[in-house]
């Protein structure tokens, strides 16, 4: 009688749960942190946040700076394009910057490589000097390879992007990539395993982004070109891509279009994930060619995904942007409505582009800050609920079973029902014994899933043995055994619960299509 009524408690207090809604993501803003204006930052190994502006940097997660070193020569103009930077699963950091030169007589591009013991080992120009050669980019692959990338186009608006590889003392060129470059709309390139990912823009009216890849080494440029994949969401301007690529391959990027910020993605083999490309951000108040920018970065398995926009004030140089922001927790399929970050940046023609970084599911955003005057660091977390019972990962011990979750009730049935560490708490088996039959085996906390009675009748169940109590030899104990009133209830009352647990409503997002 006792166990019914501490029974009943349990089916009280699951019918009195209601699944929280998911916690809505809340930044935390560690203020600036390192000096600089235009930059570009990637994670390296240890979860290091590397970042190349006017010096170059390590950082741990939490945006401590343990490396601060010297780095060019004061390149930076108020006009200039990012530096780019790439770290090697070695740890090698390859950085490419301006070094000197003029508009007029064209800008000596400089290549350099940190040893992964901390000594830089490289440092050359390479390229041709000429007056628009000031867009770089630079990957790391597997090999190692490294690709270095420089714009070029003469007295022209419009150019190519000249590649090479990087060799210890000389850069040596392997192609180029003919048209699919404008002079103010930057591009960027990413390496994965053998890979190269490349992404460009030509911000004409009728602009297009183009998204190509190739295996690192000396057919990238052929790779590239052949593989060329052109993005055209919206009306006007489209330019100024971010592209990002997760820990299985995934490739994201986000483009500006005409006061917009759309979402593509890709595979590492160039294939186009998304039926479609989405519309994140609109709305955006622009620069003077009313081309949004942003930037982009996902968790390592590519499922989350955040973005960030610049809301721009509509001079030439967007200078009293705000930052806004969205997420994705299904690959970039649907998004959240934006928010503002409550930031102020200065967008710079796109030349003081804010940078993501992911670390998991954790994300930290690298900018500008107006009222801080350096680049500054801001984190968020978001949580994902995959087996949409209400709880997200980091709360949930088991996010791929709606029926566990923290305050559920206990079942014997071998598992930790309720994540409070204890499996099958209350359900009267004692500890010790082995194999004297059911209810009075082993601890099932620690003896995982019996496969047969035989194992010595502990109250531990196999899941696909099945139902919510399934073979549970815990009827010896005085808990519900199938077929009895109880267990029917409790099962009604858990199965109800599922059903008003997948709302996806549960989850504050918005869908943008
Ligand atoms: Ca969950
Ligand atoms: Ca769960
Ligand atoms: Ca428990
Ligand atoms: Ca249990």
């Amino acid at each position: 009688m006792l166990a019914r009524t501490t029974r009943l408690s349990i089916v009280g207090l699951v019918l009195c749960w209601v699944a929280p809604a998911a916690a809505a993501p809340t930044w935390t803003f560690q203020g600036k942190v390192v000096e600089g204006g235009q930059l570009d930052a990637v994670r390296g190994p240890n979860d290091r946040i590397h970042i190349v502006s006017s010096r170059y940097y390590q950082l741990d997660a939490s945006g401590t700076v343990l490396v601060d070193e010297a780095q060019g020569d004061g390149w930076q103009g108020s006009l200039d394009f990012p530096p780019a930077i790439a770290v090697g699963a070695d740890g090698s950091v390859h950085i490419v910057t301006r070094h000197g030169g003029s508009f007029a007589n064209g800008h000596n591009i400089r290549y350099r490589r940190r040893h992964p013991q901390g000594n830089w080992d490289r440092d050359y120009l390479f390229g041709t000097p000429v007056k628009r050669n000031y867009v770089v980019g630079v990957s790391w692959s597997e090999g190692p390879h490294v690709h270095l990338g420089s714009s070029h186009c003469g007295t022209q608006i419009w150019g190519d992007i000249h590649l090479f590889e990087a060799g210890q003392s000389s850069a040596t060129p392997i192609g180029d990539l003919t048209g699919i470059w404008r002079a103010d709309a930057d591009y960027r390139m990413r390496g994965l395993a053998n890979r190269v990912m490349l992404v460009s823009g030509v911000c004409d009216p009728s602009g297009t982004v183009f998204f190509g890849c190739g295996s690192a080494g000396g057919t990238l440029a052929t790779e590239i070109t052949a593989s060329l994949h052109s993005h055209t969401e919206g009306t006007g301007r489209r330019a100024f891509p971010d592209v990002y690529v997760d820990h299985v391959g995934g490739v994201h990027m986000t483009y500006g279009g005409a006061n917009q910020v759309y979402y593509a993605r890709h595979d590492s083999e160039g294939n186009e994930l998304l039926n479609g490309d989405r519309l994140v951000f609109d709305g955006l108040g622009g620069w003077s060619l009313q081309t949004g920018l942003s930037a982009v970065a996902a968790s390592d398995g590519g499922n989350v995904v955040v973005a960030v926009a610049l809301d721009g004030d509509n001079s030439e140089l967007a200078a009293d942007s705000n930052l806004l922001w969205a997420y994705s927790t299904n690959g970039g399929d649907t998004w959240s409505i934006p928010a503002d970050l409550g930031k102020n940046t200065h967008g710079g023609a796109g030349r003081r582009r804010p940078r993501l970084v992911a670390i998991g599911n954790a994300f930290r955003l690298l900018y500008w800050d107006n009222g801080l005057s350096g680049i500054a660091m801001a984190s968020v977390l978001i949580e994902v609920d995959d087996d949409e019972d209400g709880y997200p990962a980091g709360l949930d011990c088991d996010d791929t079973d709606d029926s566990v979750f923290p305050g559920a009730a206990e079942l014997c049935n071998g598992v930790d029902d309720n994540c409070d560490g204890e499996i099958d708490e209350g359900c009267g088996a004692p500890d010790g014994g082995s194999g004297a039959g059911p209810g009075e085996g082993g601890n099932p906390g620690t003896g995982g899933t019996p496969t047969s009675s035989s194992d010595g009748g502990q109250g531990g169940d196999n899941a696909s043995n099945g139902g919510l109590y399934g073979a549970c030899h815990c009827t010896a104990a005085g808990r519900p055994s199938p077929g009895g009133v109880g267990y029917w209830l409790v099962t009604a009352v858990a199965l109800g619960l599922r059903q008003r647990r997948r709302p996806t409503s549960a989850c504050p997002r918005g869908v943008i299509d």
